[in-house]
């Protein structure tokens, strides 16, 4: 599907209802600047997110409904993963059962998936996405759903023949582009740069005041930072580390935020990361980074997905913990052979 195929579709129909990814950031929060566009063109507009504490700025001053409207048009944003979607509690147990049946959400087949939960729009930039959609705009040259995003309103801002990039809109979509790429220091191509200046030349962007509060973080974030380091362990380029859930606990870090650790575990010299963040006692979220060395399959093996270099899933026990440790160990020196 092209930009401008699915840019038709949103125009033609309402209600919708826009569904991004559990344990959200600022890309996956740049459906709002969809939603309030959407708003602009007078539709009637509901969003599923799972915005983390420490990621609750990223809120729109409008209120939008959470829940579907009746004979909603559903799409999905920046996730390749069903099993990733912030569905309401009871649908994702059952998507979760029905992968567990079949291994991983790759192994399941996808009219099962659908019977489960049928999405008409799949707008994502992960490699990994199979396209569960009935339409699906798919583009990993993309850095972020929010370039994707900017790229897919100003079609519809032809079609609609409405001005759609206002200052609020622009905020949005910058924050997802900056976010997603470091600002500009990773997955960035010629496009990010054309997409980024036309927000900068639609709206005052304040890049101070977004750099500050991306980078915020509290106090008790530092204190678990002895347990990344004293949880690490390397082996030749292999750099691994564990925060388990005691340790979450008395720093007063939720593992959405504690997450965030990965981007100092990857800062060692290493050439592949793996950050291990206890979820429950019965999940394990894998947080999975290379140097050079391609990740998304190990990712996929474990049931997840992502991108090349970067990739996560959810494993259950200290055994799977160990088995991926394994894995990532093959791995590395299958790259390195
Ligand atoms: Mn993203």
């Amino acid at each position: 599907m092209t930009y401008n195929e699915i840019a038709s579709n949103l125009a033609a129909s309402n209600p919708i209802h826009l569904i991004t990814h559990v344990r959200g950031d600022a890309d996956s929060a740049s459906v709002f600047a969809l939603a309030l566009a959407l708003r602009q063109i007078g539709k009637t507009v509901s969003v599923a997110h799972d915005l983390p504490e420490h990621l609750r700025w990223l809120l729109p001053a409008a209120q939008i409904p959470e829940h579907p409207f009746a004979n909603a048009l559903l799409v999905a944003l920046d996730t390749g993963n069903v099993g990733r979607l912030a569905l309401d509690r009871d649908t994702r147990k059952r998507i979760a059962g029905l992968i567990a049946k079949y291994g991983n959400e790759t192994a399941t087949p996808p009219e099962l998936l659908r019977d489960l939960c049928a999405i008409d729009i799949v707008i994502d930039h992960h490699e990994s996405n199979l396209g569960y959609g009935t339409l699906n705009l798919i583009d990993a040259q993309a850095s972020s759903t929010a370039e994707m995003l900017t790229l897919l309103l100003q079609e519809l801002e032809r079609i609609t023949a409405t001005p759609l990039f206002t200052a609020e809109i622009c905020q949005y979509l910058y924050t997802g582009i900056v976010s997603d790429t470091q600002w500009f220091k990773r997955d960035t191509a010629t496009r990010t740069y054309t997409t980024a200046a036309f927000l900068e030349a639609k709206a005052q962007i304040d890049k101070i005041a977004i750099a500050e509060r991306l980078d915020t973080r509290s106090f008790g974030y530092f204190r678990l930072g002895e347990t990344l380091r004293r949880n690490a362990r390397s082996d030749g380029g292999l750099m691994a580390s564990y925060l388990d859930l005691a340790a979450m606990r008395e720093a007063g870090i939720p593992p959405d935020e504690a997450a965030q650790m990965t981007e100092e575990l990857e800062r060692l010299p290493g050439r592949l990361f793996v950050l291990f963040v206890q979820q429950s006692p019965t999940e394990i979220r894998v947080r999975l980074r290379g140097r050079g060395v391609p990740v998304l399959e190990l990712a996929r093996r474990f049931g997840g997905g992502g991108h090349e270099f970067r990739a996560g899933a959810v494993i259950a026990t200290e055994a799977d913990m160990d088995a991926l440790l394994a894995a990532a160990r093959n791995l590395l020196d299958a790259a390195s052979a």
